[in-house]
């Protein structure tokens, strides 16, 4: 009867236990890793997983092996027999979580020495958080600012931060990391970033109403496909100083992430789609140049029926008057050709 009892028991374990393993490590709950760091990271999450997995297990088989067969019976109110301990259970369980928990603070101390080491050859980019946008900004491409992330796979990537209003924070899933950007400070954050692909750059900081807008991409290309964009991107911003291109500081803004553009290839919905200016210059009842380089320099003082308030950015009064001018012009132009 004992007997049987407690292999019904261990049989029910084996098979709880079974699925709870199961369900931790055959559903995708992370990303597949697309960054060294990344990689390590996940390493030292299963190793420390799967050293909790096995505790968690004998210990609850020692719960229930106890339960079932130390029940005391339900007339029997005597006191148990006095017990002194048990010397040598009391050293191997305080032996072995010191063994286990010192294996894991090895660990993850050599994967945070390693995930920070940038080493000589590297990328710097500089990363700017604003309400409610992203840009990047390469130090090595002439200072030319974008809104998308690109950068080569395979080599150390150091992003340094600035945020022009309130804590955002800098997350990609596939790589692992996340910095709070704030406000004041410059940290920085070292990658790098092992697969070529499209990232998602999600804000994971509640910044205000537009947090859930604050989003971007990271494209990951390989070194000969960056050094060519590199070029040619440093290029169009540098004879942009003599002829500013307004497509440039519409990209280079982020304008994209929010609007529909056709002419510069944007298709966000965030905000009113901008090929269509002339009609909403006309239902806003001001002339359509006025219409544009105000709602640029001051979102709320005209907000269209339909999309929220407070969500475009405010900081694009601070644009430089030629690049102002050369944005007013190019969204005329091409949301009249629209
Ligand atoms: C975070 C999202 C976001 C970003 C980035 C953004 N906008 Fe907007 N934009 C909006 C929203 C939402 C509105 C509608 C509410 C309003 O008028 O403030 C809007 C309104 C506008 C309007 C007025 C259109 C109308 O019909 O009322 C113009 C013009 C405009 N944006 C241009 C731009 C330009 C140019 C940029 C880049 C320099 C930009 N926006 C960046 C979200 C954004
Ligand atoms: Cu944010």
């Amino acid at each position: 009867m004992r007997r049987s009892q407690i292999l019904t028991l261990a049989g029910l374990g084996t098979l709880a236990g079974g699925i709870a393993a199961a369900v931790a490590v055959l559903l995708p709950w992370l990303p597949s890793p697309a960054s060294r760091e990344a990689g390590r990271i996940d390493f030292v999450f299963w190793f420390v997983t799967v050293i909790c997995i096995v505790i968690f297990a004998i210990v609850i088989a020692a719960l229930l092996y106890s339960i079932i067969n130390f029940r005391a019976a339900p007339d029997d109110d005597s006191d148990g027999p006095p017990t002194h301990g048990h010397t040598g259970l009391e050293i191997w369980w305080t032996l072995i979580p010191t063994l286990l928990v010192t294996a894991i603070g090895v660990v993850s101390a050599i994967v945070l020495a390693k995930d920070d080491r940038v080493g000589k050859n590297y990328l710097h980019v500089n990363v700017t958080a604003q309400q409610f946008a992203w840009s990047f900004t390469y130090p090595s491409g002439k200072n030319m600012t974008t809104g998308v992330l690109r950068v080569p796979v395979n080599k150390s990537l150091l992003l340094t931060f600035t945020s022009k209003d309130v804590i955002h924070s800098f997350w990609v899933p596939q790589w692992g990391q996340k910095q709070d950007t704030v406000p004041g400070i410059h940290p920085t954050l070292h990658i790098t970033p092992d697969k070529v692909g499209r990232y998602p750059i999600i804000c994971t900081e509640l910044c205000g109403l537009g947090h859930a807008t604050m989003r971007t991409w990271a494209i990951v290309m390989t070194q000969a496909a960056f050094d060519k964009w590199l070029k040619g991107q440093s290029a169009a911003t540098s004879s942009s100083n003599t002829a500013v291109s307004g497509k440039a500081v519409f990209t280079n803004n982020g304008c994209g992430a929010c609007h529909t553009l056709s002419a510069a290839g944007a298709t966000a919905k965030v905000g009113p789609d901008l090929d269509k200016l002339p009609q909403w210059a006309t239902q806003a009842k001001q002339p359509l140049q006025q219409f544009v380089q105000t709602s640029i320099t001051d979102p709320n003082a005209y907000v269209q029926p339909g999309f929220p308030k407070n969500v475009m950015p405010m900081t694009f009064k601070s644009l430089p008057k030629d690049q102002l001018d050369a944005l007013v012009q190019y969204l005329i132009q091409s949301s009249k050709k629209g």
